[in-house]
This record gives C-alpha cells, sequence and structure tokens, in this order.
C-alpha cells in the first residue's frame, strides 16, 4: 500500500526539483493548499450525497421539529439550524480562505515587494520576440544607458546600448542566464515590444515583463545545475521557441564566466 501511494504521489506530482531557497515554503504552501481544499472537496460532495439519499427516504419525507416544538419553523429551531448549517460553516470557511490568501500573499510579497538586501547581484532580464537577454553592469556595477532607437540584433545591439556612456562600456549581454549558486539575485524584468513572461520553473520564479515598466524579482538559487527558462505569455507565433536555460554554478566558476565575457566585450 505505501508503495502504491508513492507511485501516485510521484506520478502526480508535476513540479520538477526546486533549487531555490524559498522554493519549499511555495511547494508546502501548494501541498497545503490541495490537500485542504481536496478534503473539503471530499466532505461536501460526501454531504450532498448524504442529504440526497436521507430527503428522499420514505420515513423522512414527513419531517417534524424537535419533540414539543411547533414544527420544523418554530423560530428558535430556525434560528439554529441557520448557525449550524449555514452561518458557522459560512464563518470556517471565510476564516480558512482569508488565512490561505494572507499566507499566499506574504510568500508572493518576500519576493517582490520587499527590497532585495544590499549585496544582492543585480541583473537585467530583457524579453523582445522571440528571446531572452540577461545584461550584467560588469566590473563598475553600474548599467550604462540603453537608447530604443539603437536597437540592433543583427548588429550586435540587441539591447540599444548606448556606446557614448562609459558606463555601459563594461556591460555583459548574455543570452544565457548564469548565478552563482548561494547568493541573493535582484532580477530587472523589462521587455522591449509586447508582454512576456519570465518563467523559471526550478526556481518557483514567475514574473511577467511589461513594456515600459522594469519589475523586480529577487531569489537565491541554491543547488548548482541546469534549469530551463520560459515564456508564460503567448507573445506571437515564436512563443514556443523563446526558451533558454538558467546555469547555476559554485561561486568561482560564476567569476570565471563573468571575466571571461568580459574580455570578450572588451576585445569587441
Ligand atoms: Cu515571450
Amino acid at each position: 500500500m505505501p508503495v502504491l501511494g508513492a507511485f501516485i504521489i510521484k506520478t502526480i506530482w508535476w513540479m520538477p526539483p526546486d533549487g531555490s531557497l524559498h522554493g519549499p515554503a511555495a511547494d508546502g504552501l501548494l501541498w497545503f493548499n490541495l490537500v485542504v481544499l481536496g478534503l473539503l472537496l471530499l466532505l461536501a460532495q460526501a454531504l450532498l450525497i448524504f442529504v440526497f439519499l436521507r430527503r428522499t427516504h420514505p420515513n423522512n419525507l414527513s419531517e417534524r421539529g424537535p419533540k414539543g416544538s411547533k414544527g420544523l419553523f418554530s423560530s428558535t429551531h430556525a434560528k439554529k439550524l441557520l448557525w449550524r448549517y449555514e452561518l458557522l460553516p459560512l464563518i470556517a470557511l471565510t476564516l480558512l480562505y482569508t488565512g490561505l490568501a494572507i499566507a499566499a500573499q506574504r510568500l508572493w510579497a518576500a519576493n517582490r515587494f520587499q527590497g532585495a538586501s544590499p549585496q544582492a547581484l543585480q541583473v537585467e532580464v530583457t524579453g523582445v520576440q522571440f528571446q531572452w537577454y540577461f545584461r550584467y553592469p560588469g566590473p563598475d556595477a553600474v548599467f550604462g544607458s540603453t537608447r530604443a532607437e539603437l536597437v540592433n540584433a543583427p548588429a550586435g545591439n540587441p539591447l540599444g546600448l548606448d556606446p557614448a556612456d562609459a558606463r555601459g562600456q563594461d556591460d555583459i549581454v548574455s543570452s544565457v542566464l548564469v548565478l552563482p549558486a548561494g547568493r541573493e539575485v535582484d532580477l530587472g524584468i523589462r521587455s522591449l515590444d509586447v508582454i512576456h513572461g519570465f518563467f523559471v520553473p526550478g526556481m518557483r520564479v514567475k514574473q511577467n515583463a511589461v513594456p515600459g515598466m522594469e519589475m523586480h524579482i529577487h531569489f537565491t538559487p541554491t543547488i548548482p545545475g541546469d534549469y530551463p527558462i520560459l515564456c508564460s505569455q503567448i507573445c506571437g507565433s515564436g512563443h514556443a521557441r523563446m526558451q533558454t536555460h538558467l546555469r547555476v554554478v559554485p561561486e568561482a566558476e560564476y567569476k570565471t564566466w563573468l571575466s571571461q565575457h568580459g574580455r570578450k566585450r572588451a576585445a569587441e
């Protein structure tokens, strides 16, 4: 029996392995929601069947109120029934759903409304039909300015980096997101055309990229590995192939990768 149970759980559990610090809390809340709401669904169906069978039984057709009362609809009895079968369950459900909503909102806000730590790595994510670009600020830790009219992917400037801005000279642009394990990263997510959805299932991260806005989300990848990055908004004919990946590597490997890309940029 336990083997069968494990098999069923493994078959229906569709989430990929989690590689982030906040992931277990998100997965835990999802499980909790599934179990609680699943039990409520079963309870509601059982009640429905019970009431249905009970009402149609011939012995129950002439139902009366409690002995001594004037009938089913005496006001004290009706009030009791109202509390027992309507108001109390309603209050209990309201409290339960409010609790679930507050727990979910707190988790959601922890990655967005609460600011990232000052030591967090800054990476800019840009969605453009049908590609993701990742920009690192380089050794000066400041992003150079970009101009929409300079955007020219075939010429090697997909983000429109302004060559006149010295702060952008050391910026590194990559089509793969590489992050060091164990360090918080603060992503500034934007779009150059339509709404895209930056989605990293293995990091439990999902945030829309909206033209004209920079949306921030921060998290800490913990387990080195390769994680798919997808677009979760239908953004045009090439939406399905708008994919890349996140490589979480040890800090030393990250530094090597960064310096190699920096040198490549300097040689251009
Ligand atoms: Cu897209």
